[in-house]
């Protein structure tokens, strides 16, 4: 059965891969799965049919017959349980995977996103360029954690996963500040996952989507 996603109609981004769908499209890319995209405005995205697929008006959503599901770890996870290609087989290191997936999200992109809030919804306030360097200095100490982790590695644990496919696309979202390449190995693993053939399948289709021409 093929699934839909929704994405937005015109990312604010322009087409930069920044916006969730694009991990959620790399995943179905990395595990071949077909799937259709419904595009939303930011109108539709507060309206009734769209809440009832995502109960807090955002996108991507994820539908699968009776299936519909939000939250890009959730439907990451979920594609890569029931299709290989993400996850590996051996089940402590799977669970590794998995737990790398939760790190991405729950504690290297909190600090990054605290960057975006405060750069694009408090920009204007009296107090946001002092505060600045305390927000790029708790972004810079997760960074350097997980830069002395990984090392020379190609990915954080073996074989790319799921873990690498959250993470890389958590970082992208800091790399137009410039802290990533304060992290050379960082920005060489990001490098990394933007090279795999899935990941350049997904931005070029979400890139699409975000340069035609308006209606
Ligand atoms: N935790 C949720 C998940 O992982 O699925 C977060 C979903 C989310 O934040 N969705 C955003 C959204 O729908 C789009 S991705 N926002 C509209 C709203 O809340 O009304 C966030 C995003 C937006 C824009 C850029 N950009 O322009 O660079 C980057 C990322």
């Amino acid at each position: 059965m093929t699934a839909t996603i929704t994405a937005f109609e015109r990312s604010p981004d322009g087409g930069k891969g920044l916006a969730r769908d694009t991990r959620v499209r790399w995943a179905l890319e990395e595990t071949g799965q077909p799937y259709a995209v419904r595009l939303v405005s930011f109108a539709a995205m507060k309206a009734p049919a769209h809440l009832a697929l995502h109960p807090f008006g955002q996108i991507p959503t994820y539908e699968e017959g009776d299936l519909a599901l939000f939250e890009t770890g959730a439907i990451v996870f979920h594609l890569a349980e029931r299709h290989a290609g993400l996850l590996p087989d051996d089940p402590d290191a799977r669970a590794r995977a998995i737990a790398w997936m939760f790190a991405a999200v729950n504690t290297v992109e909190p600090p990054i996103l605290d960057l975006a809030t405060a750069l694009f919804q408090e920009g204007a306030q009296p107090w946001t360029q002092d505060r600045l360097p305390l927000v790029k200095d708790r972004i810079r100490a997760r960074l350097g954690q997980l830069s002395t982790h990984l090392g020379d590695a190609e990915w954080l644990d073996g074989a790319f996963s799921a873990g690498d496919l959250m993470m890389v696309s958590v970082l992208l979202r800091c790399r137009p500040s410039g802290l990533l390449d304060e992290y050379p190995n960082l920005a060489a693993y990001v490098a990394r996952g933007e090279g795999r053939p899935a990941y350049r399948r997904a931005f070029a289709d979400q890139l699409a989507v975000n340069t035609r021409p308006a209606d």
